[in-house]
């Protein structure tokens, strides 16, 4: 028995993965997973060993994910389009053994010190080690903080099953429903929301390695389907919409369309609505906790809510001072449960700063809750947080980037309001030397990461700084 998979146990020929041309039914998916585990075996790889995946566009990528959370080796997802400083920082804090590829020539090299080895394409007969769905990790997920590189959120098996568990309840997800999304598999929400819970809840994924309305459309088709995407994602979609019957028609089919990961526009939220008859509903979480909170299928929900807790999952607000709120007042969101992660790889003083002895985890969101339970998300504590596309990016690690350009000799970014990307990264720097905007934006690309370049780059002369020689962002042009 599959703890985290049940469907594993006794699979059947139903197509449960499809991406592009290429689909795999349980029983496939279950050989797969038997041989992943003994090759990893023979390659010397124990339990319980720290496994990167590269997330490169593939059906055989979703099945390395799987087969690794399945028997019991931990997987690091890589990124593929990381730059060399953030690979090298998840090589030298996470050391995985060695990282699988579905092509292992793109990526040849690039994590500096660890080998990399082709995905087992062949399946056997046989069984295998399941995993149980117990608090040892199963995954290690990098986030980004306001400064400093970014951190490796350890997360339990039990805490995704306990997760999905809630989810498929507020949702009435079942082994009849095909999840589409076209989310990176590299984030909580299109690995272990996207991938992880289509198959947990014994039903489909149908992954789209690239967002595009067209595909959308194409993919939502007339099965029982579930459609999880960012804003951002939406707010495209919403304006597709406006131009093509199809994708107006493709989204009306879908059982219930979800978004998550950062806030999502009211003004999307009814264009969709007057061209589809459809309600997006919200569902709102972080990598350290999975999904908080979750408005319910079925149920009625006021405007902006992003649902209620989870079932099983306590969630308070607090001053800050950390004393819990008044009813009604707005306090910092915190949560205690079984979702909440173990820990950030070797950062004790980064775990201890976000989970306390009680084990609530301050999450640093800006909430209200209403008579009904209903949470809304009003801000956040940190300024130098920026959620640009779905994606966190930390003001830091961009200014960090930007410092290493030989022209760049001060860096301050911030995050501007954008009706696309929720909030965009712009950059003010100080040069001593002429160069493009362009080419800024490409270094911080190549380096880091393409989503935490900079959308504009403006050349200063100074930035403003107080008596005590400290930038003063909010005095930015
Ligand atoms: C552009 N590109 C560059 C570049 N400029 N590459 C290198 N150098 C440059 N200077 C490339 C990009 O890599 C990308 O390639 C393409 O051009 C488009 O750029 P982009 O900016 O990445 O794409 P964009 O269209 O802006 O993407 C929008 C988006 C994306 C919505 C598709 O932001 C996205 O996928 N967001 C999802 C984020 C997510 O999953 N977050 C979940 C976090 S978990 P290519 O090949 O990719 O097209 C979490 C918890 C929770 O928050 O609650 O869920
Ligand atoms: P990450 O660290 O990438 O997992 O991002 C987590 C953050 O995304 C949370 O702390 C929130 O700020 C934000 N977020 C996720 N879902 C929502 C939502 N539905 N509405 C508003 N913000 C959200």
């Amino acid at each position: 028995m599959n703890a985290l998979f049940p469907l594993l146990a006794s699979p059947d020929d139903r197509v449960v993965l499809r991406v592009g041309e290429a689909s795999l039914t349980a029983k496939e998916l279950a050989r797969r997973c038997v041989a992943h585990a003994r090759a990893l075996e023979a390659r010397g790889v124990t339990q319980g060993a720290h496994v990167g995946v590269w997330t490169q566009a593939s059906l055989d990528t979703c099945v390395a994910l799987i087969a690794n959370a399945a028997t019991g080796f931990v997987t690091v997802p890589l990124d593929p389009k990381l730059g060399p400083r953030e690979l090298g920082h998840v090589a030298a804090d996470s050391r995985p053994v060695l990282s699988l590829a579905a092509d292992p020539a793109a990526v040849a090299g690039r994590l500096p010190g660890v080998p990399v080895a082709p995905l087992t394409l062949e399946g056997a007969d046989g069984s295998v080690p399941w995993r149980t769905a117990d608090r040892a990790p199963l995954l290690i997920l990098y986030t980004s903080g306001t400064t400093g590189l970014p951190k490796g959120a350890l997360i339990a098996a039990s805490s995704v099953a306990f997760d999905l568990d809630g989810l498929a309840r507020a949702w009435r997800w079942t082994h009849e429903d095909t999840v589409v999304h076209a989310l990176p598999l590299f984030h909580v929400h299109g690995l272990v929301v996207g991938l992880f819970g289509a198959l947990r809840a014994g039903g489909a994924l149908h992954w789209l390695p690239r967002f595009e309305p067209g595909l959308v459309a194409e993919a939502l088709g007339a099965r029982r389907s579930m459609f999880f995407a960012v804003p951002t994602m939406y707010h495209r979609l919403s304006e597709a919409a406006s131009q093509s019957p199809a994708l107006v028609a493709a989204l009306q089919s879908a059982r219930v369309l979800v978004s998550g990961s950062a806030a999502l526009p009211q003004r999307d939220q009814l264009r969709l609505e007057q061209l589809t008859g459809k309600r997006v509903i919200e569902r709102y979480g972080l990598t350290e906790t999975l999904i908080n909170t979750a408005v319910r299928v079925g149920a009625p929900f006021p405007p902006g809510s992003v649902g209620r807790p989870v079932d099983g999952l306590e969630l308070k607000l607090f001053d800050d001072d950390r004393r819990p709120t008044l009813p009604g007042a707005m306090g910092e969101i915190a949560v205690r449960g079984p979702n909440v992660f173990l820990g950030y790889l070797n950062r004790p003083d980064a775990t201890a700063a976000v989970l306390d002895a009680e084990g609530w985890f301050f999450t640093g969101d800006l909430g209200t809750v209403d008579g009904d339970g209903h949470v809304r998300i009003v801000g956040r504590r940190a300024t130098d947080l920026i959620k640009c596309g779905g994606y966190k990016v930390g003001a830091g690690e961009v200014e960090a980037a930007l410092l290493e350009h030989p022209s760049v000799r001060e860096a301050a970014v911030v995050g501007r309001p954008d009706a696309d990307l929720g909030e965009r990264i712009v950059a003010f720097v100080v040069v001593s030397a002429p160069v493009e905007p362009k080419a800024l934006e490409d270094h911080v690309a190549a380096l880091a990461s393409p989503h935490k370049r900079p959308r504009e780059v403006h050349v200063v002369t100074e930035l403003p700084r107080n008596a005590m020689g400290k930038v003063v962002k909010s005095r930015l042009p």
